[in-house]
């Protein structure tokens, strides 16, 4: 297939690698991740609440074909099935998150058992096969009610959330060895805020900008009030960083366009890693958003979010590429959180490109890695916690599904991984987005991620090629 071609030849002019196999470090953790509304269904069971996806999904067009999450991959029901399919594959860990909404259905006050009890079943599921679990507590999926009193904007939701954190924490970390408090927090800012794409769909630069300091809060109270309850299992953060550069790697050639990136680059990254590990806002982004309220920094709020953490998850896709607005054109949505980059654009290199129109970057994962560690020298063990690709190829009249493309996707970025180790960056393990098709939030169930494949009518799982290449690679702890 000439595209799967293109992503290897993509990997050959990045240089020579050795002959024999790249072998991963002992004891390195190798899964595979989903999130709860991505995959669950069931969201009228056991008592769960309203989740600001529940309320997007029943806007007229805010997702596309009109899907839901309702039913989806109907993990609330398979999860057993799941869990063997995940130990025929041999991960060693799945990542998957809690839904707010079922715990506490309007995400504050007395704690729903039945909720509570589900995970309890889906984690000794997974014990029993021998997978160790990895929760993020929040993957997007805020109670409504929480949402209909300011919602990410509001300082109350900080607190109403390390609450939630503890109640869970409470009820299983004497089986769950890995945490994380927030997923891709720059989503729920920048996505659900700014642009609207992604609930609570709101478009209010000011919003978005109070959204990422309580969203850094959250994340700093979740681990003070966890910590004092069990010191024993890890706990970080999945953030999504980015390298945010011109189109072919060179400096930018005009002064919009480097005050652009700077920018770009400053609410992509800076405004999550630099609170977090090192205490402090980075100052000119600090500066450029005052004219929205600027970031609503309480006495105490910058400790509490650099408390230290055990790991933290890098989810990575693509690289981010702007160049020069062209004359006449006008600037995306969302740039008003952004202020100053109304002349600059998305300026994606040629080359291959996912179902998604995402553009394919391996190099920059190695990059990311390599760079957080010689940034932030405090920073703890990454993991990678996403990264995958969307394609969908048919089922062959064998049964098989040769997804040639993912596959060549995955070694090139393991390939990454494997190179910023070489170059010293402390990577424990890597994660594949995902582990099964599932709800691609604004793109619905369009857009399809999983190693194994979902007939959504019927609900059958069957694992792609790169499913069975990942679980040979897991095998050997190396690429071939
Ligand atoms: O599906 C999402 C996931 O929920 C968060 N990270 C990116 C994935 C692909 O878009």
């Amino acid at each position: 297939m000439r595209e799967a071609e293109d992503v290897r030849a993509i990997l050959r002019d990045r240089g020579p690698r050795p002959s024999g196999p790249r072998r991963f470090p002992p004891g390195f953790i190798w899964g595979a991740g989903t999130s709860a509304y991505q995959v669950e269904g069931a969201i009228d069971e056991d008592g769960r609440g309203v989740s600001i996806w529940d309320t997007l999904c029943a806007r007229p067009g805010a997702i596309a074909n009109g899907d839901t999450g309702a039913v989806a991959a109907d993990q609330y029901h398979r999860y057993r099935e799941d869990a063997a399919l995940m130990a025929e594959l041999r991960l060693a860990t799945y990542r998957f998150s809690i839904a707010w909404p079922r715990i506490q259905p309007d995400g504050r006050g007395p704690v729903n058992e039945r909720g509570l009890d589900h995970y309890r079943r889906v984690v000794d599921a997974l014990l029993e096969r021998g997978i160790a679990p990895n929760v993020t507590l929040y993957h997007w999926d805020l109670p409504q009610a929480l949402e209909d009193a300011g919602g990410w904007s509001s300082r109350e939701t900080a607190l109403r959330f390390a609450d939630y954190a503890a109640t869970v924490y409470r009820a299983l970390h004497d089986r769950v060895g890995w945490w994380a408090t927030l997923n891709e927090p720059w989503c729920s800012a920048f996505l659900g805020y700014a642009t609207g794409e992604h609930a609570p769909g709101v478009r209010d630069p000011r919003r978005a900008v109070a959204a990422i300091h309580h969203l850094n809060l959250a994340h700093g109270l979740a681990i003070r009030a966890m910590r004092p309850i069990d010191a024993g299992p890890r706990l970080g953060i999945v953030l999504n960083p980015a390298p945010i550069r011109t189109k072919d790697g060179t400096p930018p050639a005009t002064e919009t366009l480097r005050d652009g990136i700077r920018i770009v680059d400053g609410i992509r990254n800076r405004v999550w890693l630099d609170p977090l590990l090192e205490g402090r806002y980075p100052a000119d982004i600090a500066a450029d958003v005052a004219a929205l309220g600027g970031f609503p920094i309480a006495d105490g709020d910058l400790a509490t979010i650099a408390a230290p953490i055990d790991w933290l998850g890098v989810n990575y896709y693509h690289d981010d590429t702007l160049g020069d607005l062209p004359p006449g054109t006008s600037a995306a949505a969302g740039a008003a959180i952004h202020p100053g980059t109304a002349g600059i654009a998305w300026d994606p290199p040629d080359g291959p490109r996912t179902d998604q129109g995402w553009i394919i970057t391996p190099d920059g994962l190695r990059a990311l890695l390599v760079s957080i560690g010689r940034d932030h020298p405090g920073a703890p063990p990454l993991i990678v916690s996403e990264n995958g690709a969307a394609y969908d190829d048919p089922i062959g009249p064998d049964g098989r599904i040769r997804d040639e493309r993912r596959t060549a996707y995955l070694a090139a970025h393991l390939d990454s991984v494997h190179r910023a180790i070489e170059e010293g960056a402390d990577v424990r393990g890597y994660i594949a987005w995902s582990l099964l098709d599932n709800f691609e939030w604004a793109w619905g169930y369009a857009m399809r991620f999983g190693i194994v494949h979902v007939d959504y009518a019927t609900q059958r799982r069957t694992p792609r090629d790169s499913a069975l290449w990942l679980r040979d690679v897991i095998a050997a702890n190396a690429l071939p």
